[in-house]
């Protein structure tokens, strides 16, 4: 049995689970600004944390990063400190849940931007940052579908092929941009664009676990090779564009198959069920105690 698929299945309902407790909060009026819920893009966020190291890489995400900050190895605690805008939390709250900046720990997550777009060109700078440093590491842009519009993600992509940056981009298809559809912002298909600026390109569903890790693996290898490369990663928004309270966290397309696929691979429900309680439970507790912090 591939025990690394139960602790990314774990890690899947740990982020789902503070992402609820977080909602919670909201409801509760103790998040300042708006909450962007990552849920629908666990298993993308923990397959692509999965193939970096801290140590070396590192990550810029979008709005919505609370999943791929936790993912990475960012602290929880202070993770849901900064959403509560308290002390402690990741910059003393003062970014709040749009801007997680995690400039220390075992984290591979750098930080995130509420303007759409920016974190790309910063990835960029990571990217070219690890090449002077010849560290091996790599820089990975996390941004939506709508974000992928943005001229700074073109003249980045450009830049990272020119430069041969050890970048990887990698695009969150979850077919909306607040209240615009792909298919009303869009008409070409996105690889076809990355690929025109020379950059490697993939395409993969988070519905597929065994699919989504290994195009993961190829684009982070492609990016370690100072190839730059772009994955399409089909997701779900689980959630409204932001949160409004009176929503359901107990089932999640990408996680039930996830699920699915592990009982194929003789993993059984108990096991599943412990897990998955493991993981809530856990981050559950993390939310509370930061609660109680930000109360206190
Ligand atoms: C430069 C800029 N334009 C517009 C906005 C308002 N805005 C916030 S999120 C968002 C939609 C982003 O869609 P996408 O990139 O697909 O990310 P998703 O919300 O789907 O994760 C918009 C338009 C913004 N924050 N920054
Ligand atoms: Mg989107």
């Amino acid at each position: 049995m591939d025990q690394k698929a139960l602790k990314h299945y774990e890690k899947c309902w740990f982020i789902r689970s503070f992402e609820a407790a977080i909602a919670r909060a909201a409801a509760a009026g103790k998040v300042p600004g708006l909450v962007h819920l990552s849920t629908g893009s666990e298993v993308a966020d923990v397959l692509l944390a999965h193939h970096l190291d801290w140590r070396r890489d590192k990550v810029t995400g979008s709005h919505r990063s609370h999943g791929i900050a936790l993912a990475c190895g960012t602290e929880p605690l202070d993770v849901a400190k900064e959403i509560l805008g308290k002390k402690g939390g990741l910059s003393d709250g003062l970014g709040g849940t749009q801007h997680l900046i995690a400039t220390s720990g075992e984290t591979s997550f750098l930080m995130s931007n509420g303007i759409v777009g920016a974190q790309v060109p910063l990835a960029a700078g990571a990217a070219l940052s690890a090449k002077s440093r010849g560290s091996d590491g790599i820089g990975v842009a996390v941004f939506g579908d709508g974000a992928a519009n943005q001229g700074a993600v073109f003249e980045t992509m450009n830049l990272a092929v020119v430069l041969k940056l050890p970048m990887l981009f990698v695009m969150y298809n979850n077919g909306m941009a607040q209240s615009t559809s792909v298919a009303q912002a869009t008409e070409s298909d996105f690889s076809d664009r990355a690929r025109s600026f020379g950059l490697n390109t993939w395409k993969t569903d988070s519905n597929d676990y065994p699919d989504c890790a290994r195009t993961l693996h190829q684009g982070a290898a492609s990016a370690r090779r100072s190839e730059p490369g772009f994955v399409e990663v089909k997701v779900t928004r689980d959630h409204g564009h932001y949160y409004a309270d009176g929503e359901d966290f107990d089932a999640s397309p990408a996680i039930e198959n996830f699920e699915k696929y592990l009982l194929t691979q003789g993993f059984n429900s108990k096991l599943l069920r412990v897990a998955k309680k493991s993981g809530v439970q856990k981050a559950a507790a993390i939310v509370a105690e930061a609660m109680e912090a930000a109360d206190a």
